[in-house]
Formats: structure tokens, sequence, C-alpha cells
């Protein structure tokens, strides 16, 4: 049985592709609901109804692990899925939280994210509750997963990125969250926004190794080749066309829902 992941557009792949580096042998079922995105801006009632229709989809597909991959979601919408759908859930910032944490050398970090998920304070709260030493610094940056979504070129992914963070410049903050998963796939974005002295943190890579954890606890580690299935509520050819090379998957399609 596959793995089921979800998120508002094509972030939530940045968490598939560590999941898949993580756990070759692990198959694979994405969701992702362009057809509502971006989720940053909506009220907490239309995240959580949007959520939710995502992970009904996802169990319908007989997963065996649900990985809520938007960060916004699982601030607003996992407390209330893991209710009354679905316990066992794996979010996103209990992951980056703990990265976080145990990055940080001077006690000080960045967030950024969506305007949902800032005004949540939940990565405030993982990450002071590992380490209450810790200052956070949390953002909105909510034209930055649109962004991602528009397939512009790097250049104008750096002025944009530059620009969304210049609240931050000259904070003396070491490590710095992109706690929302369209992030990753403008890394280099951000990376040259902060300067490279600052510890970039991709929460996917804590995700991936949760998983990993949880499959071998629970017995449920995959033993047969893997599979790989997208789907979309958007257009498919615009998900395509940024997935094959963010993945490497050259012969990817995707699915319309
Ligand atoms: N990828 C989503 C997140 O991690 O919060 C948000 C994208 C969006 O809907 N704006």
């Amino acid at each position: 049985r596959p793995i089921g992941l979800l998120d508002s557009g094509v972030g939530g792949l940045s968490v598939v592709k560590k999941v898949i580096a993580k756990l070759p042998q692990e198959s694979t079922i994405f969701i992702g609901d362009n057809a509502h995105m971006p989720y940053g801006d909506r009220s907490d009632e239309e995240i959580i109804k949007l959520t939710k229709k995502s992970v009904q989809f996802l169990l319908q597909q007989d997963i065996k692990l649900l990985i809520i991959a938007c960060n916004t979601a699982t601030a607003v919408a996992m407390a209330t899925v893991q209710a009354e759908i679905a316990p066992q859930v794996i979010g996103v910032i209990q992951s980056g939280g703990l990265a976080a944490a145990r990055s940080s050398r001077n006690k000080k970090v960045a967030v950024v994210g969506t305007s949902a998920t800032v005004a949540s304070k939940n990565y405030t709260k993982e990450i002071t509750f590992r380490d209450p030493a810790i200052q956070v610094e949390e953002l909105a940056t909510p034209k930055l997963a649109p962004l991602v979504e528009a397939q512009k070129s790097p250049s104008e992914n750096d002025q944009i990125v530059k620009a969304s963070l210049a609240p931050l410049i000259g904070k003396d903050f070491d490590t710095l969250v992109l706690g929302c998963t369209h992030y990753p796939l403008i890394r280099s974005s951000f990376q040259k926004a902060v300067g490279p002295d600052v510890k970039i943190i991709d929460p996917a890579d804590q995700v991936a190794e949760y998983t990993s954890k949880v499959l071998a606890r629970d017995g449920l580690l995959s033993e047969t080749p893997a599979t790989h299935r997208y789907y979309t509520t958007g257009d498919v050819e615009h998900f395509e066309k940024l997935a094959r090379p963010f993945l490497g998957q050259a012969d990817l399609t995707a699915e319309h829902v």
C-alpha cells in the first residue's frame, strides 16, 4: 500500500522527493489541490474543508500512512483530521520545529511561511517547546508559494524572494526554516537572500526520517517495487511541467481529479 501525501499545490512534491530518497522501496500517491491554491490566505474553515476532501481522496486509495505535506494545512487542519478521520497522521511543522531547534547555535531562528501558518504561531510553539531559550521570528511571505506555482525564471525568483525576506535581513538568526513546502523548490533563492552562513531547514528531511521510523515501528515497510502516482485538481500539464524536472522523473504523468 502507498504512502499518501497532500498539499494545496506542487509544494508537497518537496516532501515526496525526500520520502522517495529516504525510502526508495515505498510507493507514494500525491494529491495537489492546485485548483484551490493558495490555502495561505483562506479562512480556517475553508482550509479544514479542503484538507478533509484531499484526505478522503487519499483514504479511498487505501494508503497505509498519511502525510500532510503542507504547513498551512498542518497548522490549521491537522488536529481536526486526526480527531475525525485519520488518527495516524504526520504533519510537517513538528518535524521542522525539531530540526530547527537542533540546528540553531546562537538560539535565533527565523521562519517564513504563509499568512495562515505564521498566524498560528505553531513553529514558535514547536521550537520553544524543544528549547525555551530560542527566540523565534516568524514572517509571512504570502507571495512566495504563488511564485513557485507561476514557474518564473531563476533571476525573477531571486529578486522576489529577496524583496519578501527584506524584513529579516540584518537580524542575526543562524537558522531559517522554510515553513511552506513550496519554498524548497526554489531553495537557492532563499540561500542567496539570507547569505551562505545561515543554515536553511527544509522540514521534509526530518519528515522523511520520522516516516521511516514510523513504518519500521509499525511493521509497514514495503518489500515490493515502488510506484508513484500524482493527482491534481488543477491543470495537468502545468503540474507535470514542474514536477518532472524537480523530481527527476522524466516520464511522470499526472491525472486530473
Ligand atoms: N505549500 C503550502 C504550505 O506548506 O503551507 C502552502 C501553499 C499555499 O497554499 N499558499
